[in-house]
């Protein structure tokens, strides 16, 4: 049996099984990238349900995992060389998990690279800007009641880069073509994320975007990436 006793996050969150994946999330857009990953790597893992109402994702034993204090986070008994990993940072994760098992991302070296640069493109820019637009839009609506320059700032910049992905997406079936990679994985759940958490979809006019519309239906019907969406489940 793995020892996981050099994680202090697992004496608050203890394995119940250390042996496989362990990963503190909560349904959020960042949070489901890596349970909808796993889910479609068909790996064994053992969800953690952290509580931001709670502002678990702050405490001591959390932060002894991920410094930043942000879901998602996880912990393989199996990493390399055998050894057990921590890894914060749902796009790091995402990688790691799928060059572990050699899926849902391209074999070939130039292929590998430009799913890697959309992962990036998500990471650094569809992330942050649809999170910011949903924090000025919904979150913080009251705060800015009498000023409209942030939402129209990150309106503005979420619609130019949902353009970018509709480009790239017009003709192809998945943003790297025929397979389905941890580019389509972290890429849509922030599209979702914008419509279902922040009401966001007909004022970042989602219905002048068909490809990504149709992509999106694609993502969220494949039976392991729906059933990842729902995970982790709050405790009773
Ligand atoms: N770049 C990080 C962002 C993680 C992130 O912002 N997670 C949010 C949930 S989607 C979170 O934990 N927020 C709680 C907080 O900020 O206290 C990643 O992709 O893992």
């Amino acid at each position: 049996m793995a020892d996981l006793s050099a994680f202090p996050i697992t004496k608050r969150w203890p394995a119940k099984n250390p042996d496989i994946i362990q990963l503190y999330s909560l349904q959020t857009p960042n949070g489901v990238k890596v349970s909808v990953a796993l889910e479609e790597l068909g790996l064994a893992y053992e969800p953690h349900y952290i509580s931001f109402a709670a502002n678990e994702q702050k405490s001591p034993e959390f932060e002894s995992l991920n410094p930043n204090g942000r879901i998602p986070a996880i912990i393989d008994p199996n990493g390399p060389d055998g050894k057990p990993i921590g890894l914060f940072e749902s796009g790091a994760i995402l990688l790691y998990l799928a060059e572990k098992i050699g899926r849902l991302i391209p074999a070939d070296a130039a292929g590998r690279y430009e799913c890697i640069q959309w992962v990036f493109f998500q990471m650094a820019g569809i992330g942050p800007m649809l999170g910011q637009f949903g924090h000025f839009y919904k979150s913080a609506a009251d705060k800015v009641a009498n000023n409209s320059y942030p939402v129209e700032r990150y309106r503005d910049e979420s619609k130019r880069l949902l353009g970018v992905l509709e480009g790239r997406l017009k003709g192809r079936q998945w943003i790297m073509g025929d397979q389905y990679t941890i580019a389509d994985i972290t890429t849509f759940t922030w599209v979702r994320g914008a419509d279902i958490f922040y009401g966001g979809r007909e004022i970042l006019e989602y219905a002048k975007f068909p490809a990504v519309s149709d992509w999106l239906e694609r993502c969220i019907t494949r039976p392991a990436s729906a059933r990842g969406l729902n995970i982790p489940v709050k405790p009773e």
